[in-house]
This record gives structure tokens, C-alpha cells and sequence, in this order.
């Protein structure tokens, strides 16, 4: 053994040469890479890739004041992202910078990892729609910052608002948005958690029964206000125009909506006719008076009172002519500027928010509250911000990042010898959103940036046709934009918020509030066991039963139950293990039921008990050494 293992060490000068080879092929790979030397070698010939994967905790600047994008193994991340999932109807909760992705909060769509869309509580809230697309998320706000209670997501293709709690980071509540199809931009108010305000993108009949299928002029689309509390739709306004991207101010007075097709066109062709579209700005107090004294129509089934402004301007809604299809509207972190991207013009507008009253009151027009458009590229969409009065558009077409100077745009406007211009950065490719650390808050701090590119094309190694999305992370704590990394995404993020860690307090255990427990103590109640502590089957009549099952690492205290071969069973499973990062789940052989139970949580699935014989269910969570011998039997007798 000791003489086999004397062989096996190399001998020093067989080393070396195979040393000398790896430095050799180095050098080859090296210049293989097209401007290799720019890229490796910053200009004090200091080498990039030491600077980001240094030692460095992440964050601390680097000497030539760069931040560092690694973080070293058991070091925390500085930064929460949120980032819608698109198609798979999800939010990620990624860490930056290092780009790791933490978690998936499975939002609108099934996920067979935890059940949710498969047990009972999650199926109640979705309704029997169990699939979606999450596009846009943001946090709950008061004072203009983040409060670290709610992450609101919409849902386009069902037209929903769905609510994650910031403690347990799973969803309590989705809302039904009436009147609508296409939610797609959505925003909360940021003087406190008070309304959520939601567009819809598709222009549909109203009422869409079916009367008015081939009347354009019938058409219209609902600005939608729901409670971030109680998530209960309270009032909607009906516009002509589609409704793209949202925003809100920072006071509660207004809120934002870009329309790209003002013509009313229901083809691509009618939907570009006109030069310009608008922002859509809405008084928020003016529509609550309007609410509150009745000068409403019905739509619909009625249930939700809708303000009729598809007159034209009015004390409710007032529209900015904006050019040409604009697309992202964003509020600056001093609160004083709506940036508005223009999509089919190489523009963004800037919106002086101070002016809105004025435009209200008729003292001015519209047009005149708009008080900088500078050329950024080809096909802005969005805008983000770092807090020192520079912003940065996203340009899908010409695929790069413009960082612009918004004083200096708003002097350009009048002085065309001034550049507002600042950068151009290439990402890599079709960018779509941008978001900056805090950005969409007072405290935006200028650290990094996230640029979500919709193509990732020859980026990563090829995987099949369907690529991954790109999330590029750049540095912008400097006077220029670095990119820092490239980060592969499931299909599909569309937008993304960078909250500080500060600002996020989640339990580790579950705290067994909100009506996820509202919904287990009712059950509880009606079969008078106490959840902690039941493990038994009760007969609920017409071939229903109930199992409950207490579980404590390695095992579910009910070994075994009987039932008869068709029962609807439900099983309801309380983890008593109230110890960090210990989740059980349950799984029954061949049943096609499987879904975790988090530390101290009680969750349930209900199935149909199979042909007659013994199942094994099981506990799929590792949760301890025994963790395999953590199961039982269901016997299905005849
Ligand atoms: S949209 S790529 Cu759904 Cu947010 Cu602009
Ligand atoms: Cu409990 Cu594995």
C-alpha cells in the first residue's frame, strides 16, 4: 500500500515540463480571444480577472475603484434581485453580484419540486389557472424606499396581480383583474403600501360579452387600482389607448402609463400609424373623488367602479405626447422626472413631474411639461438611474447601454452644442430591461446594474434551440460602465429590482400566519384536532377521507393508514421540526402526488386512492441520516 503510493507520486522533473505545457497553452488560449488584451489586462496592466475574482469580499472596491463581483464561498451577497420569470410564471430571488440564484418562488405555474399548483392551499389561490407570465416585479414601498413586506408580480396571459410575503417568500394572495386582458405593467404607490396600479395591454370590447366584437371605437383598455393590503380591486379607469409600462410618484398623487397604440389599431400596421402616442397621467385623488361621488359607469358585472376618461384630457387623465410607440416609463430617484423610452424613435422623453399640475390646471399643454429628448439609439425601452443624476436607457436594437446625463439633456434641449451623452456599453444582445441597485427608490446608490438581454445567442455553450437569457451584471460606481459578468437565465426574466440585503428580513421557520393557516385552522376546526398534534384518519362521508400526519425528522408519526380504493384522500402534514433549513415533504408511489413541508408549516394534497394494495409514501426532502427510511404505508383495500 505504502510502496504503491511512493510510485504514484510524480517525480519533480516530470512535473515541469508539464508545467511549462499548461503555461504554453495558456499563452495559445489567450490569444485566441479577439482583443484578449484589452480584455485581460486593465491599463495599469493589472489583470482583470484578478481584480474580479480576487480575494476581495465582494463589494469592497478594488485599487482602481472597481467593485468586486465574486463572492468568495460562505460569503453573502450585498444585494436581493427579484426577477420576474416570464413563461415559467415564477420570481427568482437571485443574489448580486455574484449572480447565484437563491431561490424560485413558484408564483402562477406549477412547480413539481415543492407542489406548489399540484397541494390544496396553492390550487385554492390559483384557481384551476396554473399557468402564466410574470413580468414585472416590485416591492412594497413607504416613504419612497423599500419596506421589505411584499413583492408584487403581475401575471399577462391571466390577467392577475399575485402578492409574495417578504418573511416566508411564497405567494398569500392573487388577485382577478376584471375588464382586462394583457396585464403588463405595473407599479405600487411608493408614499406607503397603498394602491398597486396595473395596466392593461390589450385593447378588448367593453364589456367584452360579445356585443361590440368588430366596433374599434367600442374598444379600450382599464388603468386598474388595487389595495397592496387587503388586494382587493377598488376602481378602474377606462382609456382609449393601450396600456403599456407603469409608474407611480412619489407622493401618491399620480400615476404613469405609456400607450403605443393611441391609434386604437388592432394590427401591427394601425397600432404605428401615428407619429406620436402618449404618457397617460393620472390623478390619483382626482379619480378617488370621482369614485367617491358616483360619477362612474358600469362595466362588465359591475363590481368594480370605472371611471369613463376616454373623452380626451380631463381632471382624471392627461396625456403627454410622447414619440413614437413609447414603451418604459420610469421616475427618477429625486422624484422630480418621468423618463419615458421611445421604442420606434431613438428618444426618451423626460417629463417634468412639477409641471403636471400646471398641465392639469390648463395653464399649459401637455406637450410643454416635456423638458428634455435626448437621442440615446436605436429602440430605447427602459430607463434606470444611480442616484447622481445620470441615467441609463436600455437600446434594444443597437444592443448597448446608453448612461446619459439628465441636466445636461434637459440644458440640450435648448442648447444643441451640449452632449448629454455620456457612454455606450455593448451587451450581448437585445436588451430589454434595466435595473440599477435601488434604483426605483430614493435610495438609489449607483452600484451595479442589470442588464437583461432577451437573446444570449453564441454567449454560453449551445444547449439546444431555446437558449438562455443573458443577465449581464455591470459595475456603474465609476465614471464608466464595466461589464462584469454574464449570467444565464431560464426563459424568461423580463424585469428585475436590486433591493439592499438590509432590507429583507425572511424567517427561517414558518410562522403559521396569514391565510394559508386561515385555510388548515378551518379544516382543523371542522374535524376538531389540533394540527401540532393529529395523526389520524377521519372518515369525512361519501367516499372522502382526511389523513393527518405529524412529522418530526426522520419520521412521519402516522406509519400507516387504510383507505378504499377510489377515496378522494387529502392529506394534511404538519413539520414539527421548527429547526432552520429542516423540510420535510410527502410523496405517494405512483400517485402523481409530491410536495414539501417547510420547518413548522402544515401543508396538504388531495388524490385518488389507486387499485387495491400497499403504496409506500415517502418523505422526498434529505432531512436527516434516516432520511430514506422516513416513510409509510397506505394500504387501498377493495
Ligand atoms: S416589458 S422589455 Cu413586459 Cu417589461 Cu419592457
Ligand atoms: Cu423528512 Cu426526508
Amino acid at each position: 500500500m505504502t510502496d504503491r503510493n511512493r510510485e504514484d507520486v510524480p517525480k519533480a522533473e516530470a512535473t515541469s515540463p508539464s508545467r511549462r505545457d499548461f503555461m504554453k497553452g495558456s499563452v495559445a488560449v489567450g490569444a485566441g480571444i479577439v482583443g484578449a488584451g484589452a480584455l485581460a489586462r486593465g491599463e495599469d496592466g493589472s489583470s482583470v480577472l484578478g481584480r474580479v475574482f480576487g480575494p476581495s469580499a465582494a463589494h469592497a472596491a478594488t485599487t482602481k475603484g472597481e467593485l468586486a463581483a465574486h463572492v468568495p464561498p460562505g460569503k453573502l451577497d450585498h444585494y436581493y434581485g427579484f426577477w420576474s420569470g416570464g413563461q415559467s410564471g415564477e420570481i427568482r430571488i437571485m443574489g448580486v453580484p455574484s449572480m447565484r440564484e437563491l431561490k424560485r418562488i413558484p408564483v402562477v405555474g406549477r412547480d413539481a419540486a415543492t407542489g406548489w399548483g399540484r397541494d390544496d392551499w396553492s390550487k385554492e389561490l390559483l384557481g384551476g389557472r396554473d399557468s402564466g407570465d410574470t413580468h414585472h416585479v416590485h416591492l412594497s414601498y413607504t416613504d419612497g424606499t423599500y419596506d421589505g413586506r411584499y413583492v408584487f408580480v403581475n401575471d399577462k396571459a391571466n390577467a392577475r396581480l399575485a402578492r409574495v410575503r417578504c418573511d416566508t417568500m411564497e405567494v398569500d394572495a392573487i388577485t382577478d383583474i376584471p375588464n382586462s386582458q394583457g396585464t403588463h405593467g405595473i407599479f405600487p404607490q411608493r408614499n406607503k403600501t397603498g394602491l398597486v396600479l396595473c395596466n392593461a395591454e390589450f385593447r378588448t370590447p367593453q364589456p367584452n360579452d360579445g356585443r361590440d366584437l368588430d366596433d374599434p371605437t367600442a374598444y379600450g383598455a382599464m388603468h386598474t387600482a388595487i389595495d397592496g393590503e387587503t388586494m382587493e380591486v377598488k376602481w378602474q379607469v377606462l382609456i382609449e389607448g393601450n396600456l403599456d409600462l407603469c409608474a407611480t410618484d412619489y407622493q401618491g398623487k399620480y400615476s404613469f402609463a405609456t400607450c403605443y397604440n393611441s391609434e386604437g389599431g388592432t394590427n401591427l400596421a394601425g397600432m404605428m400609424a401615428s407619429d406620436r402616442d402618449y404618457l397617460y397621467v393620472f390623478d390619483i385623488p382626482a379619480i378617488e373623488r370621482a369614485v367617491k361621488a358616483g360619477k362612474t359607469i358600469k362595466v362588465g358585472d359591475g363590481s368594480v367602479p370605472v371611471v369613463d376618461a376616454r373623452g380626451g384630457n380631463d381632471s382624471h387623465v392627461q396625456r403627454i405626447p410622447i414619440p413614437k410607440s413609447p414603451h418604459g416609463v420610469n421616475i427618477d430617484p429625486t422624484g422630480r422626472y418621468a423618463v419615458c423610452s421611445g421604442k420606434l424613435s431613438p428618444t426618451v422623453s423626460v417629463v417634468a413631474i412639477d409641471k403636471l399640475g400646471d398641465v392639469f390646471a390648463g395653464k399649459i399643454k401637455p406637450r410643454d411639461a416635456v423638458v428634455a429628448e435626448p437621442e440615446v439609439g436605436l429602440g430605447p425601452l427602459h430607463t434606470a438611474f444611480d442616484g447622481r443624476g445620470n441615467a441609463y436607457t436600455s437600446i434594444f436594437i443597437d444592443s448597448v447601454v446608453t448612461k446619459w446625463n439628465i441636466d445636461k439633456a434637459i440644458q440640450a434641449f435648448n442648447d444643441e452644442s451640449v452632449d448629454p451623452i455620456i457612454q455606450k456599453l455593448d451587451v450581448h444582445y437585445q436588451i430589454g430591461h434595466i435595473n440599477a441597485s435601488m434604483s426605483e427608490t430614493k435610495d438609489a446608490d449607483g452600484k451595479w446594474l442589470i442588464a437583461l438581454c432577451k437573446f444570449s445567442k453564441d454567449r454560453f455553450l449551445p444547449v439546444g434551440p431555446l437558449h438562455p437569457e443573458n443577465d449581464q451584471l455591470i459595475d456603474i460606481s465609476g465614471e464608466e460602465m464595466k461589464l462584469v459578468h454574464d449570467g444565464p437565465a431560464y426563459p424568461e426574466p423580463h424585469d428585475a429590482v436590486l433591493v439592499r440585503r438590509d432590507m429583507i428580513h425572511p424567517s427561517k421557520i414558518d410562522p403559521r400566519t396569514g391565510p394559508r393557516y386561515d385555510y388548515y385552522n378551518k379544516l382543523a376546526k371542522e374535524d376538531g384536532v389540533d394540527l401540532l398534534t393529529a395523526n389520524k384518519v377521519i372518515q369525512k362521508g361519501k367516499g372522502r377521507v382526511r389523513v393527518y400526519v405529524v412529522s418530526v425528522a426522520p419520521a412521519f408519526v402516522l406509519g400507516e393508514f387504510r383507505v378504499k380504493t377510489g377515496d378522494e384522500v387529502q392529506v394534511i402534514q404538519t413539520n414539527l421540526d421548527g429547526v432552520e433549513d429542516l423540510s420535510h415533504g410527502f410523496c405517494m408511489s405512483n400517485h402523481d402526488v409530491n410536495m414539501v413541508v417547510n420547518p413548522r408549516a402544515t401543508n396538504s394534497i388531495t388524490f385518488t386512492a389507486g387499485a387495491p394494495g400497499v403504496y409506500w409514501y415517502y418523505c422526498p426532502w434529505f432531512c436527516h441520516a434516516l432520511h430514506l427510511e422516513m416513510r409509510g404505508r397506505m394500504i387501498v383495500e377493495a
